[in-house]
């Protein structure tokens, strides 16, 4: 079975979420899937979510090419997730390209083009929901 892990913070579920996780994949047959806790994306990330963690977990736990959704509490934890679950693959946007290579000792690194067009940042801009407090 080949394996493949894909990190992100997939707030306000959108197309191009969805594209990434398609083709994530097609590159194997079982997709994890590390979604950033409420935590990691303000203290290193600076993003306030509109959905929580519990929420945005659920939301991508329904979206039918994953598999398996765990949390995303540091940058440091990707060797260590390759290995625990014996990663094949990992993927990422290729807004991130060349950010990952280190774990090209560990396994497969693909970057696959974005989605141009939708953003989280631009639903929240065309919205007008930028003040948005975390979690609502
Ligand atoms: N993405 C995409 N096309 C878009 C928007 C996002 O392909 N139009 C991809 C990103 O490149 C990323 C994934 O969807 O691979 C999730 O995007 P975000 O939720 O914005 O993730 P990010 O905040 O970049 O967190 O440790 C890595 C980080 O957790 C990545």
């Amino acid at each position: 079975m080949r394996k493949v892990i894909t990190y992100g913070t997939f707030d306000l579920l959108h197309a191009g979420h969805i594209n990434l996780l398609r083709r994530a994949k097609e590159l194997g047959d079982y997709l994890i899937v590390v979604v950033s806790t409420d935590e990691f994306n303000w203290n290193e990330k600076r993003k306030k979510c509109y959905f929580s963690y519990e929420e945005r977990k659920k939301l991508v736990e329904a979206v039918r090419y994953v598999d398996l959704v765990i949390p995303e509490e540091n940058w440091d934890q990707k060797i260590s997730d390759v290995k625990e679950y014996h990663v094949d693959t990992f993927v990422m946007g290729d807004d991130w390209k060349g950010k990952f290579d280190f774990l090209k000792d560990y396994c497969e690194v693909v970057y696959l083009p974005r989605t141009e067009g939708i953003s989280t940042t631009k639903i929240k801009q065309d919205l007008g929901l930028n003040g948005t407090t975390a979690n609502k």
